[in-house]
């Protein structure tokens, strides 16, 4: 069941318009045309004790952010949204596993269009960024921790005018030639989400499909992490999402997050 947002809007109304079938996520849709950050609404939605599946979408935000306090610019004109999810606790990199297999299926479904992942969660299309995936969790005592899961895809504005991206950034519409339909990339994504989710919750995780994704795998790389700096060959992912890297005197190291540079 699909409950009605409170206000009519474009977005929400298009990707309603062909019924989305769905039992957690999109119970209840909470529309923005404007908002600071769709993850402080979804933890909204969580510390008030709402059910999972709340989906909070905005057009344009005045405060996107990304991991470790960065900016994610949120032009009109793309995807922002965040959902509330009460999994059990110590599964936010099953969720980013989950969270880049839904982007890239709900991507090709309706533009056609072939993302690859850089690990952990960056979105890439051609070289560039296209989209970013951010899971943040708070965990109680009582067991009524939630987590937000966004995701913000640069549909049909292409961030690169700005100086900083120009160089790394990128727009599904750039890339198809064509404006696209942010609605029809919603339900899908819903709809992915809903039913991977779904099955995460019976123990399933789509790793193979996700390894599949990423193009980060055997790669030499240098990946930040917590003030550290290490480098070798990206061998593989563990089963918690984790990347595997073989370093250059033959030892590994499990790395649960970082910042991945790729090496020639
Ligand atoms: C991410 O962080 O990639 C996660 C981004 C999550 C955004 C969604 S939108 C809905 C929800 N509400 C929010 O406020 N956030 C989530 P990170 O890996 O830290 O990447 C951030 C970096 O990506 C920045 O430092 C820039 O280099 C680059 N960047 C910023 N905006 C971008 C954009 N629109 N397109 C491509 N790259 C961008």
């Amino acid at each position: 069941m699909v409950g009605k947002s409170t206000k009519s809007m474009n977005l929400v109304r298009e990707a309603l318009a062909q019924g989305l079938y769905t039992q957690i996520v999109g119970r209840r849709i909470v529309y923005f045309s404007r908002v600071g950050s769709t993850m402080d609404e979804a933890a909204r939605e969580g510390e008030k004790g709402s059910e999972e599946g709340v989906v909070v979408v905005a057009d344009e935000q005045m405060q996107g952010r990304g991991r470790l306090r960065r900016k994610w610019v949120s032009e009109p004109g793309n995807l922002y949204l965040s959902v509330l999810l009460r999994p059990p606790p110590d599964v936010l990199s099953l969720l980013m596993v989950i969270a880049g297999v839904v982007t890239a299926r709900a991507i090709r479904e309706s533009s056609g269009l072939r993302v690859r992942l850089k690990w952990p969660n960056d979105v890439m299309l051609r070289g560039r960024k296209v989209a970013g995936i951010l899971a943040e969790g708070v965990a109680t005592q009582e067991g009524e921790g939630y987590v937000a899961l966004g995701i913000g895809i640069n549909v049909n504005s292409d961030p690169s005018h700005l100086p900083e991206l120009a160089a790394v950034a990128t727009s599904l519409s750039r890339e198809k030639g064509v404006p696209l339909s942010r609605g029809a990339l919603l339900r899908h994504i819903l709809q992915e989400l809903d039913h991977l989710y779904l099955g995460f919750r019976r123990g399933d995780v789509p790793l193979d499909e996700w390894r599949g994704y990423l193009e980060t795998l055997g790669r030499r790389v240098r990946v930040a992490f917590q003030g550290e700096v290490y480098q070798g060959l990206a061998e593989d992912v563990d089963a918690r999402g984790n990347l595997v890297l073989r370093r250059e005197d033959g030892t590994r190291i499990t790395l649960p997050a970082g910042e991945v540079a790729y090496l020639r």
